[in-house]
């Protein structure tokens, strides 16, 4: 190789007469502007260098590109822009081949498209993800895809974000070949070698005609893909730019669809759902930044016990299979391990039979199963997961066996929502292996995991959840001890001020109409009916004798807990759920226990809007989520965040709740909170953090940065 050019943020040497950029810019070589400049200046180079015939692009390390350096959003935009650097690269007059390796996703596939030739390797994943970020491709993706494998296919890769393997890429038509081995370069120089001995010329994709020649079917493809985003992407801003921007490509000459692309790009840049979605994205890369991960380093992980068949257990024992490690699971009898035994298989089961996995693999993640119902048979494993009924006696019953047939250096979890973690890590010897770790029903499916950090918990035992949770593929956060963690202890208020509208005029089908049009996917009374009303019932007799009494307390959900409603498993709660339906209907007798409850308690029934309800829920929630972070429960903002988009279907392109009050203004929030006081002040007590920030004109994510 002969040295060629600089060595920045992309840097151009010369294998012979190919001259090879490499776009070196780690962790995931995003397009940053240092990367836009020196690639743009060596394709310039290139031109006029009598000794390069061809150029080709190769990322260093695992990826080419992972797309357009995403911390610059929101910053004003430095030239050369990145739409202008791939047509500057479609231009060349020497063919430019791109190599795709890992990572070949937004911006940078689009570099790749505007190559002329694509080879990737078996590692590449390629994919046009702006949607999840609220943004369209914006370097030409939305022109020149449709023009390379069609409307229709073009619209699923940019409507759902996914990733294409390089075999599916080949097939639909995004690359032109496989290369062979690893070695991104050496593939790369073979196949450009290739090229040239053909004499193959720049091929340019806005050139390309045939995949968009029926432009009728082309435009009905379109015109399906809108009503489907019409019809299940509601409320989100990107996808229906992404459609018009495809309707652009099939109707406009290239440089105008180009051009039409740019507004629709800026316009999604500048909306709040960009923000709030872009917010999302670093907030679960942070959550890891804890300072028990410099401290300890997670201890071995082989292998996992359960203790507990029932539904979290299973799920739970269901997710660490699924990542590859050996489960043993203890149940008090052989009847209820059977039992447990029967619901992981009835999970693997319905895998099979909706084809997401073989037999062959369901065999063979059962076959890494072990039941038992002495505890002795946890003494072999690493990490051991307590899954029984939520209560403090059982629990500590359970953590006396586990001290004494756990090998040293275990790690010691409880799976519990609410509970005490410390009391229970009384229970043994080692108080320094026991943690929390609070996963989220279905376990298998649910990404949140909290990891609860107690007051004697080892750093190496807060790390070792937290290796567990990477290979479970679960977003870890990081909670201390309180009374829900962070979660469950925030919801229980906002879930208290939706029970106090109730009360005073707003019945619940208002309430999740509401919350529902905020962007959840359900509201509060749904949600309890799909949990199970009993479970919030035990939560409150619980604390029933701890109770505030200065607090109002509603009692409507405990009048239809005590009529055996339960929700949707015993058909019917805040629902009616005639014949097993899934969707509840309004029950006119519940509205008439309301009722009765509001004349007992003296409330007048007053109105409330859609947007009263939606102030006073998030006020709630903001208030307490402030508490938390004060009490130090939570390390910061964007944690709380995370736990609310992966636990609770808090709408993802808010940004969270914190986000989302920084959005809103603080100073509004906490108007909110006491206006509401005037009425109640025994509940709504303006947290003092909350207030702190707005008398300091400070906002939440003052303290992301801190
Ligand atoms: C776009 O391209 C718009 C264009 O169409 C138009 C422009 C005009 N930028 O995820 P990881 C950081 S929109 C900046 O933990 P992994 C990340 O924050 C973009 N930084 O690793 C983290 O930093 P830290 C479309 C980025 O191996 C570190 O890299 N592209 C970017 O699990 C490691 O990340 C996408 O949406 C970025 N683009 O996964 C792809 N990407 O260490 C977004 C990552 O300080 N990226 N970082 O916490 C991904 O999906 C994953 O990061 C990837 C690697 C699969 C690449």
């Amino acid at each position: 190789m002969t040295d060629h050019t600089n060595a920045g943020a992309a840097h151009a040497r010369r294998d012979e007469d190919i001259l090879v950029i490499t776009i070196d810019h780690p962790p995931v070589n995003a397009l940053s502007a240092d990367v836009r400049r020196d690639l743009s200046a060596a394709v310039d180079a290139a031109q006029s260098d009598p000794l390069v015939r061809a150029i080709l692009l190769v990322g260093a390390g695992k990826n080419f590109i992972a797309g357009a350096d995403i911390r610059e959003f929101g910053k004003p935009p430095k030239a050369p822009i990145l739409p202008d650097v791939c047509n500057q690269i479609e231009a060349s007059q020497k063919p430019v081949v791109a190599v795709l390796h890992g990572a070949a996703l937004g911006g940078g596939l689009e570099i790749a498209l505007a190559a002329h030739y694509r080879i990737a390797l078996a590692s590449a994943k390629l994919g046009l993800p702006e949607v999840n970020l609220g943004l369209l491709p914006g370097a030409g993706g939305t022109q020149r895809t449709p023009r390379l494998i069609g409307a229709a296919a073009a619209l699923d890769l940019m409507l759902s974000g996914k990733h294409l393997s390089a075999d599916a890429a080949l097939k639909a038509g995004l690359v032109d070949t496989i290369g062979e081995g690893s070695d991104a370069l050496s593939a790369g120089l073979t196949y450009t070698r290739q090229l040239l001995a053909q004499g193959a010329a720049p091929r340019r994709s806005r050139d390309a005609t045939a995949a968009l020649a029926d432009r009728a079917a082309a435009l009905a493809e379109a015109a399906a893909a809108g009503e489907h985003v019409a019809k299940t992407l509601r409320g989100l801003y990107s996808p229906a730019k992404i459609v018009e921007a495809v309707r652009a490509a099939i109707e406009q000459p290239f440089d105008e669809g180009l051009r039409t692309e740019r507004a629709l790009f800026l316009q999604c840049l500048d909306s709040p759902q960009r923000a709030g979605l872009v917010h999302a994205f670093f907030a679960e890369r942070e959550t890891t930044k804890i300072p028990e991960l410099k401290e300890g380093k997670a201890r071995r992980l082989d292998s996992v016990g359960v203790v507990g068949g029932g539904t979290m257990g299973a799920g739970i024992a269901v997710s660490v299979l699924d990542a590859g490690l050996p489960v043993v699971m203890v149940e008090q009898d052989d009847a209820a391990l059977e039992r447990g035994r029967a619901r992981i298989t009835q999970v693997y089961d319905l895998l099979v039979k909706k084809g997401r996995i073989s037999a062959d693999e369901r065999d063979a993640r059962l076959a890494r199963f072990t039941g038992a119902t002495s505890y002795d048979a946890l003494d072999n494993a690493d990490l051991i997961i307590e899954a029984v009924f939520e209560d403090m006696d059982v629990k500590l019953g359970v953590f006396a066996q586990l001290d004494r047939v756990a090998k040293p250096g275990a790690v010691l979890a409880t799976n519990t929502s609410y509970l005490d973690v410390d009391r229970i890590a009384t229970a043994t010897r080692g108080p320094a292996d026991v943690l929390g770790l609070h996963f989220f029903s279905p376990a298998n499916i649910m990404k949140l995991l909290e990891v609860v950090v107690g007051a004697h918990t080892a750093p190496d035992t807060v790390a070792t959840g937290f290796e567990l949770a990477r290979r479970l593929r679960k977003t870890a956060v990081r909670a201390g001890v309180c009374d829900g963690f962070i979660g469950n202890r925030i919801l229980a208020v906002h879930r208290q001020a939706a029970d106090m509208m109730m009360e005073d005029g707003a019945s619940p089908y208002d309430i999740d109409a509401a919350v529902r049009g905020f962007g959840y996917p359900m509201g509060p009374y749904q949600m309890a009916d799909l949990a199970g009303g009993d479970i919030g019932w035990a939560t409150r007799k619980r604390r029933a004798a701890t109770r505030d009494p200065a607090v109002r307390y509603v009692q409507i959900p405990d009048c239809l807990c005590e009529r055996g409603w339960f929700g949707q498993k015993t058909g019917r709660g805040f629902y009616l759920y005639p014949d097993g339906a899934r969707l509840g209907t309004q029950d006119p007798e519940v509205l008439a226990i309301i009722d009765d409850e509001r004349t007992r308690a003296r409330v007048t029934p007053r109105a409330f809007t859609q947007e009263d309800i939606q102030r006073r829920y998030l006020a709630a929630m903001i208030n307490e989520a402030a508490n938390v972070l004060h009490q130090g429960i939570a390390l910061r903002p964007s944690d709380v965040d995370v736990v609310f988009l992966s636990g609770y279907g808090f709408p993802r392109y808010h940004g969270g709740p914190m986000h989302y009050a920084d959005s809103v203004g603080l100073g509004s929030v906490l108007a909110d909170i006491r206006a509401c006081a005037k009425e109640d002040p025994a509940f709504w007590k303006p947290s003092p953090l909350l207030v702190q920030l707005v008398e300091s004109g400070r906002n939440f994510a003052s303290l992301n940065a801190a």
